[in-house]
């Protein structure tokens, strides 16, 4: 197969690209990247070499740039995001922007070149904050926040290609991923490089907001077996099935780390934060899978997996994440 795949260079993207290129050897990728404070070409460096991977600089928005990528591959997985959710309280533009008008500017492009198979890579946060139980695919979108409001829209933007022009299309909507090469913007990476540093922690509210975990190999996994066995039109939960409250997933960090928990400091809430997310995952483990990785274990191998590339994150937090962290705590939160 001959896949282009947006947002490559960022977390979730960059893994899924090397899992494919481990996996089918007769497989090709187009790696079409904006290359934004989050698209890093170091997460990919290992693959670059690899004749049967391409990278294209280019934003999901240019049409043309789009229509050139897309040109004769098989099928598209939109890993393409604004993905932060602070950054989207501080200023939603660009998530309008790339989340829902890049995704349709994939769509349209995907029905001109007549693409057999578009994967829209969403997440829980579309379902909103979940009290009790947990949401299945067709619970109602009640996003809270600008980024999973933008991600709602594009999610039904694709249904909307699906009902009415039939175009192939399949959803997935995974829990919080963790694992290498996370911009250290997000909880896990953040409070591991910051207790590396020995700078404070800053946890949001009263710490007991909850998160199901997930492994981003296992994610990979499960985006490989929709592209492969879903079904056009559906969508797919992934879900990790461990929810932890924030406060103990930072204890255990800590823990990891052999640093004090005296690092933890309580900061002011995050506007309009969800309490819980929780995904019922019956429909992909009916297509044959679940996680692979145990949470305690994969925490460690990614504590582990930052304490040895230091390299990797230095950089970035004393480039492009300084701006944005001091303008997050500009109000002296
Ligand atoms: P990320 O922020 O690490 O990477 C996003 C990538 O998209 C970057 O390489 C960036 O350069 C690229 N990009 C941004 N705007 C672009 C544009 N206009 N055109 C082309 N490229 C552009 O994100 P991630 O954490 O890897 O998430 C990937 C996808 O998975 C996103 O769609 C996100 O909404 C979704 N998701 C993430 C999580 C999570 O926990 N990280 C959970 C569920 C779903
Ligand atoms: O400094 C912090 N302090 C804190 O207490 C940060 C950055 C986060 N938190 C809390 C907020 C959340 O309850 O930790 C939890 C996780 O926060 P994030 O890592 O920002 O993730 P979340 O807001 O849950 O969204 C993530 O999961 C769904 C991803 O960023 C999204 O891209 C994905 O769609």
């Amino acid at each position: 197969m001959k896949l282009l795949v947006t947002g490559g260079a960022g977390f979730i993207g960059s893994h899924f690209i090397r899992h494919i290129l481990r996996k089918y050897p007769g497989d090709s990728v187009v790696n079409l990247d904006k290359l934004t404070y989050a698209g890093n070409l170091e997460n990919l460096r290992d693959v670059e070499g690899d004749s049967r991977y391409r990278f294209v600089r280019g934003d999901i928005c240019d049409g043309a740039a789009v229509r050139e990528a897309m040109r004769g591959v098989d099928a598209v997985l939109n890993f393409a995001a604004e993905s932060h959710v602070d950054r989207s309280i501080l200023g939603a533009d660009e998530f309008l922007k790339t989340d829902v008008l890049g995704t349709f500017t994939l769509l349209e492009a995907a029905r001109e070149l007549g693409i057999s198979r578009c994967v829209q890579i969403s997440t829980d946060e579309v379902y909103g904050s979940i009290e009790r139980g947990a949401a299945k695919e067709s619970a109602p979108l009640r996003p809270s926040n600008p980024y999973s409001a933008s991600k709602a829209g594009a999610d039904l933007l694709v249904s909307a290609y699906w009902t009415t022009h039939r175009l192939p299309v399949l959803i997935t909507r995974s829990s919080n991923n963790f694992g290498p090469n996370q911009y250290p913007e997000k909880l896990i990476p953040l409070f591991i490089t910051h207790a590396l540093e020995d700078r404070p922690l800053p946890l949001y509210g009263d710490g007991k907001n909850v998160r199901d975990w997930l492994y981003v190999r296992d994610n990979c996994a499960a985006i490989d077996l929709v592209l492969h066995a879903g079904v056009p039109g559906e969508v797919y939960n992934v879900g990790g099935g461990t929810e932890v409250e924030n406060i103990v997933l930072t204890r255990q960090i800590l823990r990891l780390l052999g640093k004090p928990e005296s690092l933890i400091q309580p900061v002011k809430d995050r506007p309009g934060h969800d309490r819980r997310y929780a995904l019922d995952c019956h429909k992909i483990r009916a297509l044959g899978w679940k996680p692979a990785h145990e949470f305690g274990a994969a925490l460690a191998e990614t504590v582990r997996w930052y304490q040895e590339h230091e390299a990797w994150w230095r950089p970035i937090k004393s480039g492009e994440f300084k701006a944005y962290y001091a303008r997050q705590y500009a109000s002296g939160a």
